[in-house]
């Protein structure tokens, strides 16, 4: 018998309907026809429950899961295509990475073939993903700098010395000498096979009190003289002088190595952090150790690690042996199917208290701090999936997060529910030094526990208040909890809502809007701001279709991205709310991980520069011509 197979093909109309026709097409590739066949898709649109599809009836659907079986007696005859077209779909559809992302045919008699998977088309016509890294502009004729990201605050130097062979260390303070050891030994990482780091030009280190955390000083002259207070200024020195040696290697007729001249440097913010989202797709420790030696070399120090969401949940906590072995793993048969592109097998990956360490103990060395978040009380669909006592067993009636999961938010009302977020948090606790813990906070569901008789008899004293009541009651009762271990809580921006949580020992992101984290800065809350339309690198970077991401907080460019302003139009009296900048990485459409380098890079150079350089001295037309020197993370 000849081997089954298939290709799925799919197509965008927006002209048709609104707002558009989607057409899914299985075409059989094989030689002998088929019936009693269902097709299962993964993607990033949804076809809405319940709607009208032309070609096929939706036997099951979780968010973007589906599966679809032709009308009874259908035969897939060789070489012949089987459509099916939808019309009431979860968004516009405005790139090929809406499209179906994973698929699997089970024959009739049970076995599962895999399709080739076409890009999906606009409106029939061919074309291929855009995967590229901008081209470095050089400078203006006659224009020299320094290669530097992020730009330094002041710079103040002139000629240009012979290049030394490598950056080495003189003599100084035990803090200089580690930063020294572990800079070279980030750079051998980032950049094998180049000599950045050895015994040549001796760099002498310089203690200064008078320099603030962070900051550092080079003196140019016939030595060159570092000098910071601690072990980051040293550390940024270093690689400013290794970036510095980079670039005048590579483009001597755009980047000098200065003679003389001073560069005085201090970060603007002390918040400058990255968001890696680790549940909608699978990262191996080594990968995220890439991403924070990338993070390093931009003078990036928080690394927020995006720990549950509906699609996957990856820290074990041992108490809750459901959360490793159930929680954590998507596939056929298991409590989560396939999503958002990943394969029809079971996957999945938990981190062990070993790995955490090592991600933690990675970030330590190169100036990190590794802020872990848990995303409570929405975001929780496997969770409640591994751990179903968490509902309330009287509850009736579905509600749905934007993400179509439905009812996946834990319970404020039930005592269960403390039991398991102590033992979550204990976990956390021992695990992650940083003073911070992320409770996430962000998109329940405006309905939620609405139908939950338990969370209903927690009435106010002037009856139900609500949804967001309780989430702020919610809320404030894990932040406390936070607070007995010493620890300050950080959460999305809605955990503003309802009364919120305690202004106090608490920071926000702010992601709705760039305007949002003003309103909250003005409500006391101390704000990192995360705004999508300028810092979430899952938007694409353009409208063209075959620029791979989503874009529902519009596109976002290199030179958008650089353009963001923080807190530009925040009165006086807010400004010091403002404690940082982050960059967002959600991970629906990077189970193609090809993509990453894409998304990622520059523009994590382009936060880092607004995170450190004072937005006066910022440009990006210097920018466009080091960003070429940053390093990748070359993940896929
Ligand atoms: C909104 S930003 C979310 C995430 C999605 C992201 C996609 C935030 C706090 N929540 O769940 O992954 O949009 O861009």
């Amino acid at each position: 018998m000849s081997t089954p197979s298939f290709r799925l093909e799919a197509d965008w109309n927006p002209e048709i309907s609104t707002p558009g026709q989607l057409t899914i097409s299985l075409v059989n590739t094989g030689d002998a026809p088929v019936s009693g066949f269902t097709l299962a898709v993964t993607s990033l649109f949804r076809i809405k429950p319940d709607s009208p599809i032309e070609g096929a009836q939706l036997l099951d659907q979780l968010s973007n899961y589906h599966l679809l079986a032709p009308e009874d007696g259908f035969v897939l005859e060789p070489g012949s295509r089987w459509s099916i077209v939808a019309r009431q779909i979860s968004h516009t559809l405005r790139h090929y990475t809406y499209g179906p992302k994973s698929a699997a045919i089970t024959l009739s008699d049970g076995t599962m073939v895999l399709p080739e998977i076409v890009p999906m088309t606009l409106k029939g016509e061919p074309g291929a993903p855009i995967i590229n890294t901008p081209e470095r502009q050089p400078l203006a004729d006659g224009e020299t700098t320094i290669s530097v990201i992020p730009f330094p605050a002041k710079v103040d130097v002139s000629g240009q010395r012979d290049l030394p062979a490598a950056i080495g260390f003189g003599a100084g303070p035990e803090t200089a000498r580690s930063a020294f050891e572990a800079t070279s030994r980030l750079a051998e990482r980032l950049f094998p096979g180049e000599t950045l780091f050895g015994d040549s030009l001796a760099v002498k280190c310089a203690d200064n009190r008078a320099l603030r955390h962070g900051a550092y000083d080079i003196a140019f002259g016939d030595d060159v003289t570092l000098s910071a207070s601690d072990m980051d200024g040293f550390r940024h020195g270093f690689i400013t002088l290794a970036q510095i040696l980079r670039g005048a290697r590579r483009h001597p007729e755009d980047f000098t190595f200065p003679a003389s001249g001073i560069i005085s440097d201090a970060p603007r913010f002390g918040w400058r952090g990255s968001h890696l989202d680790v549940a909608r797709q699978v990262y191996t420790v080594s990968e995220i150790k890439a991403f924070l030696d990338t993070m390093a070399w931009n003078k990036l120090n928080r690394f927020h690690i995006h720990l549950n969401d509906d699609e996957g949940w990856r820290l074990d906590v041992p108490e809750y042996p459901q959360l490793a072995e159930k929680a954590a793993w998507r596939g056929p048969g298991e409590i989560l199917p396939p999503l958002l592109g990943s394969p029809f097998e079971r996957h999945g990956i938990i981190y062990r208290a070993d790995d955490v360490r090592e991600v933690v103990d990675h970030g330590l060395a190169i100036g990190i701090e590794t802020v872990p978040e848990i995303d409570i009380p929405g975001h929780c669909y496997c969770v409640l999936k591994a751990l179903p006592h968490l509902a309330d067993p009287e509850e009736t009636g579905i509600y749905r997060s934007v993400q179509y999961f439905p009812n996946n938010a834990l319970n404020p009302a039930l005592d269960e529910t403390y039991v398991f977020l102590e033992a979550v948090i204990k976990t956390l606790v021992e695990l992650f030094p940083a003073k911070w813990i992320h409770i996430g906070g962000d998109e329940v569901a405006d309905a939620a526990w609405s139908g939950s008789p338990q969370a209903k008899s927690m009435q106010g004293p002037n009856g139900w208040e609500g949804t967001f009541a309780l989430q702020s009651y919610f809320l404030k009762r894990i932040q406390s909890l936070l607070s007995q271990y010493g620890k300050e809580t950080g959460a999305w921006e809605e955990a503003a809502l309802g009364g919120g949580v305690n202004a106090d020992r608490s920071y926000l992101v702010a992601w709705k809007k760039s305007e949002s984290g003003r309103e909250l800065a003005l409500q006391g809350y101390d704000v990192v701001l995360s705004p999508a339309e300028y810092a979430y690198f899952d938007m694409a970077q353009s409208n063209d279709w075959w620029e791979p991401g989503a874009s529902w907080a519009g596109t976002v460019s290199l030179e958008t991205c650089y353009s963001f302003t923080p807190a530009h139009d925040w009165p006086d009296d807010a400004q010091s709310k403002l404690i940082g900048v982050q960059s967002c990485l959600w991970c629906e459409n990077l189970a193609d991980r090809k993509l990453f380098d894409h998304l990622v890079y520059p523009r994590l150079s382009a936060i880092a520069e607004t995170s450190w350089t004072p937005a006066a001295t910022k440009d990006f037309r210097r920018f466009m011509a080091i960003q070429s020197l940053m390093p990748k993370a070359r993940l896929g």
